[in-house]
């Protein structure tokens, strides 16, 4: 096991791998921007390095800095978390070459999974159900129009290089098809630097359900079961649960030795998710998430393991304990994103001074968190300060528990979404299961 290791992150998923540092006796070195100094993770890593101002792009973001920080702390791994650098196969290569080793899969599987067309085509070669589209990009916008005659429509334009909702046009007829090819190619040139895109039918109500998997790098690769993540406003999502209220013991079997093939497909190592579209009874793939994602904890609650260790041992070069047999979820896990937002000024951002935070807690309660009554929220960075997560039986008892630790989250000084959740534990359409990916955007709660 490495004796000291990088967290090149901030936030609630920084004092998460600290903790899970602490776990296996590793020592957490911390880095911060100048606006960071106060973070949580800075107070209880071992070794702290400010690594530059509040703009990601000069110190979150800034590989030569995050690079410096490693080598004067002589730590022997990089674990990247989530967003700024973990999906950067660049960044990994760079770890790669200088042997720090990159706590995540190859650069190779990362570049392969990044390019969103690809993966589209590793999904087919693999057996895994995609949706009727280009096989590949597109070689002209000509192309695209005579794909969608034979698809039908509605379709969907997407960048190869995208992720998130950049770069994505829908289009119902063919006047709409030629704006959004030209909208989506300046959209994701501007964004990503690559203007290539691909095209699919487009799903009106689907539901997002996705799996998260775990591989060593001695071949072995796992299901942990899959979340179900429809519950979002603009690609952000609220609220997250396992198992899916729409997947069965068959279904999931069926994502899950999909989501196998894709990642042996591959070659993938370490923890990664892939997402699928799931209407009228199938799924399909959506793309792959190469790096530990905010929801993990929903799957850590049903499965008993703890992801963060999984990925230490597995950069380490340690084996799966586990075989598929052993992995047998139980109850039913949520997560509420506890986001610093107005939801009065259409969930803006809403930084400032948390006067108090008292969190709920007891059995099948937790609250990964990085703020503490007294700290100030920069408003550089994402809103989201906090993540609840229960366990119930079933899904009643999980948002029976949810009401509960929600009345007592107690959190005073910022607008939260602590009252939108409350709200949508109550709606009942949200209880009955009768919703889609669009849900939010189409209801005021
Ligand atoms: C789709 C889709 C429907 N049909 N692809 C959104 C962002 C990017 N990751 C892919 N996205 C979608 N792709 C087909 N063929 C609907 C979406 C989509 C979406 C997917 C999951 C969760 C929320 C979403 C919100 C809007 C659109």
């Amino acid at each position: 096991m490495f004796s000291r290791i990088l967290i090149a992150n901030r936030g609630e998923i920084a004092v998460r791998i600290i903790r899970a540092c602490r776990k296996l006796g590793i020592e957490a070195v911390a880095v911060y921007s100048e606006v960071d100094r106060d973070s949580l993770h800075v107070k209880l890593a071992d070794v702290a390095v400010c690594i530059g101002p509040a703009e990601s792009a000069r110190s979150y973001l800034h590989i030569p800095s995050i690079i410096s920080a490693a080598q004067i702390t002589d730590v022997e791994a990089i674990h990247p978390g989530f967003g700024f650098l973990s999906e950067n196969s660049h960044f990994a290569e760079t770890c790669q070459s200088l042997d720090i080793k990159f706590i995540g899969p190859t650069s190779k599987a990362m570049a392969k999974m990044g390019d969103k067309a690809m993966a589209r085509k590793i999904a087919q070669q693999s057996g895994v159900p995609v949706l009727p589209g280009s096989q590949g990009v597109l070689e002209s916008d000509d192309e695209g129009i005579k794909l969608a005659r034979n698809i039908g429509y509605p379709v969907i334009v997407k960048a190869r290089a995208g992720g998130g909702g950049r770069g994505i046009r829908i289009a119902h007829n063919e006047a709409s098809l030629k704006t959004g090819m030209q909208q989506a190619r300046a959209e994701a040139e501007a964004a990503f630097g690559d203007g290539a895109l691909y095209i699919e039918k487009f799903l009106e109500h689907p539901r997002h359900v996705e799996m998260q998997i775990l591989a060593d790098e001695h071949g072995n690769v796992l299901y942990l079961g899959e979340r179900d993540c429809s519950i979002q406003r603009r690609h952000q999502k609220l609220l997250e649960e396992s198992p899916s209220p729409v997947v069965d013991g068959r279904l999931r079997k069926q994502i899950g030795e999909a989501a196998v093939a894709l990642c042996k497909q591959c070659a993938y190592t370490n923890a990664g998710t892939i997402e699928f579209l799931y209407e009228g009874g199938k799924f399909y793939f959506m793309e792959m998430n190469t790096r530990i994602q905010v929801e993990h904890p929903v799957t850590e609650m049903t499965t008993g393991l703890d992801l963060v260790e999984e990925q230490l041992r597995i950069a380490a070069g340690e084996r799966l304990q586990w075989t598929q047999n052993d992995i047998v979820p139980q109850g039913h896990a949520m997560e509420f994103r506890i986001n610093a937002e107005d939801p009065d000024r259409n969930f803006a951002p809403f930084p400032g001074k948390i006067d108090i935070i008292a969190a709920p807690t007891g059995t099948d309660v937790r609250v990964d968190t990085f703020v503490y009554s007294g700290y100030r929220i920069p408003p550089n960075y994402d809103s989201m300060i906090a993540k609840l997560i229960v366990r119930g039986k079933n899904r009643a008892a999980a948002i029976q528990l949810g009401k509960q630790a929600l009345s007592q989250f107690l959190l005073e000084g910022v607008k939260t979404t602590i009252p939108f959740h409350r709200k949508l534990l109550g709606n009942n359409n949200f209880v009955s299961n009768n919703y889609d990916i669009n849900f939010i955007d189409e209801n005021f709660l």
